[in-house]
């Protein structure tokens, strides 16, 4: 095992939903450190080039117009195993097919409100840290 960083981002449904406290302490409690957070409103261009990898799927401009529907909190999760662990932590896209007590079972309301984003490999990770901050923002110790 080693100790990596991970991409979070608590979207606009959970954050109008005053969960951002509620899906932060979950990090925290399975000892997933915070190294960095930011609240920020995506502009359509920002979350366009975050999905980029989705663009030719159908849901693409509708997950765009929901990623820019209201502020979002973006947060660099560090620990080992960090990615797979935030994975598990979070459940399944579809929070109907989400195990109990995993946050998009806990807190989504579709599959395209899903609560959470979370990065699903060391390398998408690294593209996504460095796409909302700079490595002064990020508090490794
Ligand atoms: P994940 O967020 O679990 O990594 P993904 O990368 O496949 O899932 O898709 C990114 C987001 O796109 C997902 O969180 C919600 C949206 N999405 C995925 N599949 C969808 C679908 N069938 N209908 C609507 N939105 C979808
Ligand atoms: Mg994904």
């Amino acid at each position: 095992m080693a100790v990596e960083q991970t991409l979070s981002i608590i979207k606009p449904d959970a954050v109008g939903n005053h969960h951002i406290g509620a899906i932060i302490q979950r990090f925290e409690e399975s000892g997933l450190k915070i190294a960095a957070l930011k609240m920020l409103q995506l502009s359509r261009e920002q979350a366009e080039g975050f999905y980029a990898e989705h663009s030719e799927r159908p849901f693409f401009t509708s997950l765009v117009e929901f990623m820019i529907s209201g502020p979002v909190c973006v947060q660099v999760l560090q620990g080992e195993s960090a990615v797979a662990r935030n994975r598990e932590l979070m459940g399944a896209t579809n929070p109907e097919e989400a195990a109990p007590g995993t946050i998009r079972a806990d807190f989504a309301t579709a599959v395209s409100a899903n609560a959470v984003h979370g990065s699903d490999s060391q390398a998408s990770a690294r593209r996504e840290i460095d796409y909302f901050f700079a490595a002064d923002e990020i508090y490794t110790r």
